[in-house]
């Protein structure tokens, strides 16, 4: 199994913490490393990550992470109780669909690029969106039926790996985390995991030495 991704791909850092929770053995490729125009023909979307499984392709972090649920399914990324499992889903959700894909460098630059708009403009856009994302999630969090060390549980899963490398992201754009108590208790306990530290960016074999 083979991962295309790049050292800072925030959808590729979630399927690369959901490899490690499961302990499964993959190669990371850096997109840096194939040829030019390669990705693209593997992968139409064009975007990170990518799973080539001997010689399929699967774009789109959720497709990945619901590959490898299926293939892998012990240890399983999602709680036990039907109800549980659907809310730890809609909040990764939140994070991909709702946070992340409206901030995203792409985003920012066709902002910039095609619409005119200045840093203050696209400051306050990736802002908005955040904000609006990390106090539902942090609410979220404050609404369970039962406090637990992660967001859904006493073992980290689907919604943590979502959770940590928007966290990141969030703080690279600026974004005061203070208010979201609940969040940053998750994320201190998910940051001391090897899964998590092996999966950060800088722990990746392309992280430039002088970014
Ligand atoms: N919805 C996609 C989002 C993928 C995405 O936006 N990836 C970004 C980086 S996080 C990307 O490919 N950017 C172009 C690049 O890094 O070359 C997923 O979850 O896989």
């Amino acid at each position: 199994m083979r991962l295309i991704s790049r050292w800072q791909n925030s959808a590729g850092e979630r399927v690369r913490i959901a490899l490690r929770l499961k302990g499964i053995d993959y190669t990371y490729i850096p997109v840096s490393s194939l040829e030019h125009g390669q990705f693209s023909e593997l992968n139409p979307q064009g975007l990170l990550p990518a799973l080539d499984v001997g010689g399929r392709i699967i774009a789109q972090s959720a497709a990945i992470l619901d590959y490898l649920e299926t293939t892998f399914p012990v240890p399983s990324l999602l709680p036990p109780d039907p109800v549980t499992r659907a809310q730890a889903k809609a909040f990764a959700a939140l994070v991909s669909s709702e946070m992340h894909s409206l901030t995203v460098q792409r985003v920012r630059r066709f902002l910039t690029n095609e619409y005119g708009v200045d840093d203050k403009g696209v400051e306050g856009w990736v802002h908005h969106w955040l904000t609006l994302g990390l106090e539902a999630l942090e609410a979220t969090l404050k609404q369970r039926a039962v406090h637990s060390v992660f967001a859904f549980g006493d073992r980290p899963g689907w919604a943590d790996l979502h959770l940590i490398p928007q966290l990141s992201a969030a703080r690279r754009l600026q974004c005061d985390l203070s208010p979201y108590p609940q969040l940053l208790e998750v994320e201190q306990h998910c940051v001391v995991l090897d899964a998590f530290r092996m999966s950060r960016p800088e722990a990746q074999p392309d992280f430039p030495s002088s970014p």
